[in-house]
């Protein structure tokens, strides 16, 4: 069949918009009309080129939601109209480290993700019979994408999908940091640093669970009242003050029970880890620094008690997690609304990376 695409070409250069070939499920795969699409940061970084694992020409977009309109042989779990959310982390709940129980990076598909393929090793996009790459195993700046059934987590059918296609990765990934990754109890102090897509929802499940004070930490003023409206307690300008950590530590009686980096910068990563408390503070790493940097603090940090560790989609199993963190929105326990500040077609998608860029967006979503 023939799909609306907007393909990648090269690094550094706008999408386009393109009818592509698709190819249709085979045996375990689901095939999927996209609805809507977020346009993520992790996008922008795999557009400009900075992505080791970055290969082009391709088919970004990783934060969708749609229906199933076929299933492959052997496809058990979805059925055709199911309303579903495509993984980027899968969960077969086979492998080694789904049967763990100890993280959420299942690694059943990874290798074949990781060179933008399906798991036989094909693409199932073309041009002129010349293979598209997948992206994330999602690719879902596509109107239409094959996936395997263990990368689609299906969901309720009243969930608007330009709202619920958020979950798909930036509300779970900072939901799900403070749930599933640090476990943030009530009365807790957290600091976040960078207040874009994933750290305010890092703030609002702050709130949710019950934290005492949720210091936010952003170079740009224009973040603050957005953040105060999903519970930030404190604002730290981090260009206004003489040191980030020393103010934070001044504000919480000795430093955070738990912080959260939320840019990808190794600055800020170090001062995250710094600004914790003795004995026991915690901070947890989201944000993906560029290729080749690296991480250092004094030894000393850790010696004494504490913890640095790192959360790759909020350490939420998707087929399981997903559903309910949709809940938790139809529910009224989430805000996704009001971080949707941008709503475009396809067409206009370049457009909302430029409107990343600028810092003007919080999400802009793409509608099919
Ligand atoms: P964003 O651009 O929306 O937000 C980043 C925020 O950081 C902005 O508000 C910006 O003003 C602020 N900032 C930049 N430099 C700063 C500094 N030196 N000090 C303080 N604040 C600063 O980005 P986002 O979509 O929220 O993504 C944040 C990071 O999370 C990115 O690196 C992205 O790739 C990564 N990410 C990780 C995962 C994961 O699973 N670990 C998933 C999605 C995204
Ligand atoms: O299992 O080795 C692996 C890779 C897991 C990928 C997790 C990606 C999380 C960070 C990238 C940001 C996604 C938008
Ligand atoms: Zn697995």
């Amino acid at each position: 069949m023939k799909t609306k695409a907007a393909i990648a070409w090269k690094a550094g250069q706008p999408l386009t918009i393109e009818e592509v070939e698709l190819g249709g499920p085979r045996a375990g795969e689901v095939l999927v009309e996209i609805k809507a699409t977020g346009i993520c940061h992790t996008d922008y970084y795999t557009l400009s080129g900075a992505d080791p694992e970055g290969i082009f020409p391709s088919i970004l977009g990783h934060e969708g939601a749609g229906v199933v309109v076929d299933v492959g042989p052997d496809v058990k779990s979805l059925k055709k109209n199911d309303h579903v959310i495509p993984l980027y982390t899968p969960e077969c709940r086979q492998c080694k480290f789904c049967l763990s129980q100890k993280t959420n990076l299942c690694q059943s598909i990874r290798s074949t993700q990781g060179r933008g393929l399906m798991p036989d090793a094909t693409s199932r996009f073309s041009i002129d019979g010349k293979p598209i790459y997948h992206y994330m195993g999602t690719s879902t700046f596509s109107n239409y994408i094959v996936v395997p059934e263990i990368a689609l987590a299906k969901i309720r059918e009243d969930a608007p999908f330009d709202k619920v296609c958020y979950i798909g990765c930036g509300v779970t990934t900072g939901v799900g940091a403070v749930l599933f990754t640090a476990k943030v109890e009530a009365g807790a102090n957290v600091v976040v640093f960078g207040l874009g897509g994933i750290g305010l929802n890092v703030i609002q499940a702050a709130r949710m669970v019950g934290a005492d004070k949720i210091i936010g930490v952003d170079i740009n003023p224009a973040r603050e009242a957005m953040a105060r409206k999903f519970g930030m307690t404190h604002f730290i300008n981090a260009k206004e003050v003489e040191n980030v950590v020393d103010a934070i530590i001044g504000l919480t009686d000795g430093g955070a029970d738990y912080s959260f980096e939320c840019i990808g910068n190794t600055t800020t990563m170090r001062q995250a880890l710094e600004c914790c408390h003795k004995g026991w503070g915690q901070s947890i790493v989201i944000g993906v620094a560029a290729a080749g940097q690296e991480i250092s603090t004094r030894p000393f940090q850790l010696v004494t008690g504490r913890v640095w560790k790192g959360s790759a989609f909020g350490g939420a199993r998707g087929r399981t997690d997903v559903p309910k963190i949709v809940d938790w929105y139809m529910d009224g326990k989430l805000n996704i609304d009001d971080l949707i500040t941008h709503r475009l077609p396809l067409e206009r998608i370049n457009d909302g990376f430029d409107l990343m860029k600028s810092g003007e967006s919080i999400r802009s979503v793409v509608i099919y």
